[in-house]
């Protein structure tokens, strides 16, 4: 039986409180509030790398004997409108900077860094081939800087109605097997993929080297369990393909917070805790 992990999220992004983020605003009450639960690690929404306190964070995590499971880069978009398809030249060197500061930060804690909404979009007029030629150079770029800071980087297929880039697991693949990096993973999330895959079970299976991180949500974006994901045949699937990362909710704090993390745990513990 492989090990999978459950992590909690947490925004520090005042400007994303809409996000579907369990835990909001303070590391160490959200942290606290994980742990106490029974959540094994976190995965952290932060503004910049410089938003995020080495020594704070690490004390935290340590009192609480959580991991940093991974590190969201969506805030370089949010925030500063930068993202790694962006026709603009400087759009992009900053965009990778932003990306490139998160890595060696995510560095000390050996925790994943994902590209999500920071693969941005295709612009009106822009070919595929030219976005997806920029994607590929940044990651390979970024994958080998992760590389050399221990740390994995994640890239994610997300819904047609943010993004035109990656939408599927499948078309992650793709672009993964024409890095020269072997370091860049997917981050498969439940939430997307129920729009998007035909089967969420065969996808993960077809794109089973590739999994590296798991968004770990219901088809409504609530936590797992509110909505209509089939959790005992995700499990099943996550058993057959040996995948042994996180599971992390990345979840709407529906109705709160706590009964979000709550309910996210007890699908956990039902469906994955002989794991
Ligand atoms: C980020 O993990 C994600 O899933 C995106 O939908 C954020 O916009
Ligand atoms: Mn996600």
């Amino acid at each position: 039986m492989t090990k999978i992990k459950p992590s909690a999220t947490i925004s520090l992004v005042p400007e994303a409180s809409s996000g579907p983020f369990i835990f909001a605003g303070d590391l160490q009450a959200s942290c606290a509030e994980a742990a106490g639960l029974g959540f094994e690690a976190v995965e952290i929404f932060p503004a910049s790398a410089d938003s995020l306190q080495v020594k704070e964070l690490a004390a935290v995590l340590e009192s609480n004997n959580l991991k940093l499971a991974a590190v969201g880069t969506g805030a370089g978009l949010l925030l500063r409108q930068l993202h790694l398809c962006s026709e603009d030249p400087n759009i992009r060197t900053e965009s990778k900077r932003f990306i490139a500061d998160m890595i060696e930060r995510a560095s000390d804690f050996h925790a994943a860094v994902i590209i999500g909404s920071m693969q941005g979009r295709i612009e009106p007029g822009m070919e595929r081939a030219t976005a997806i030629g920029y994607l590929r150079e940044a990651l390979d770029d970024l994958g080998d800087k992760a590389a050399k800071n221990d740390v994995l980087l994640l890239i994610e297929p997300i819904n047609r109605y943010e993004t035109n880039v990656l939408n599927r697991l499948e078309q992650g693949v793709e672009l993964i097997q024409s890095l020269s990096t072997n370091n860049v993973k997917l981050l498969a999330d439940l939430f997307h993929m129920n729009i998007e895959e035909r089967s969420i079970c065969d996808a993960l299976q077809q794109a089973a080297d590739y999994v590296g991180h798991i968004h770990f949500v219901d088809s409504n974006r609530r936590a797992a369990g509110y909505g209509h994901i089939d959790f005992a045949a995700i499990a099943q699937t996550l058993q057959k393909i040996n995948y042994d990362g996180y599971v992390s909710a990345e979840a709407l704090p529906h109705p709160n917070p706590r009964s979000a993390a709550e309910q996210t745990l007890s699908t956990f513990r039902k469906y994955f805790s002989a794991s």
